[in-house]
């Protein structure tokens, strides 16, 4: 059976368990903590980052993304990428939005690590600003009262559900379900399916800093 390198509180790995559980597909979950000494992440990622999907021929398929694209090319049915071109090209605008006000939530996780008098201020409001920028076009785009992308649930759905399911339980000071009603609507409606509760994000304990 397939195996998923998980982290709890990850929104990169929450896209993959989704896609997964969506699509009826059998898989073990390894839970991991990425920056622990011991983990067994760099065994299947040479770059060291969770997801990975260990197949079970022990081959790998590693980055959220390609993860997505592999299963919808290796298991179609259900699809979760919309078969019309622009509807297509719109769900990836999404993900790719989503993904960077996620890596720039983890710029600044990793500044706000640092000894206080090392931590660069310019550094920590420019990736705020890129999340506050990524999260107005993400409700700039968005439909009110349905789906991200073609009144059909799939990857656009998946991308932002994970990313906002982060930014509700890592960064709470940001107010987008007061300033976003369509995001907080679709959130709501996200978070009913089977597939998003079973994946409801975590904190998990990191033992010592970057090693
Ligand atoms: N772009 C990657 C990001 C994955 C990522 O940053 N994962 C984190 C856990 S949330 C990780 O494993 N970080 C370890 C590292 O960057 O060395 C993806 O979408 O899979």
């Amino acid at each position: 059976m397939m195996k998923l390198l998980s982290a709890r509180p990850s929104p990169y790995a929450r896209k993959v368990h989704i896609a997964l559980t969506e699509k009826g597909i059998p898989f073990e979950v390894m839970t991991e903590v990425p920056w622990n000494r011991d983990t067994a992440t760099p065994r299947y990622n040479p770059l060291e980052k969770l997801p990975v999907l260990i197949l079970d021929d022990g081959s790998t398929v590693y980055e959220s993304r390609f993860i997505l694209e592999w299963l919808e090319i290796k298991y179609p049915e259900p699809a979760l990428f919309p078969k019309d071109a622009d509807e297509l090209l719109a769900a990836r605008k999404l993900e790719v939005l989503a993904d960077g006000i996620c890596d720039a939530f983890v710029l600044a996780r990793f500044e706000r690590l640092r000894p206080e008098a090392h931590q660069s201020q310019p550094w920590l409001d420019r990736q705020l600003r890129k999340m506050h920028g990524g999260l107005k076009e993400v409700a700039r785009l968005v439909p009110a009262g349905t789906y991200c992308v073609g009144n059909r649930f799939g990857l656009g759905d998946i991308a932002v559900g994970s990313m906002l399911g982060m930014i509700a339980l890592r960064a709470p000071e940001i107010d987008w379900p007061i300033r976003y009603p369509n995001l907080k609507a679709l959130y709501e409606r996200l978070s009913e399916r089977s597939s998003f509760q079973a994946t409801a994000p975590a904190p998990q304990d990191v033992e010592a800093g970057v090693v």
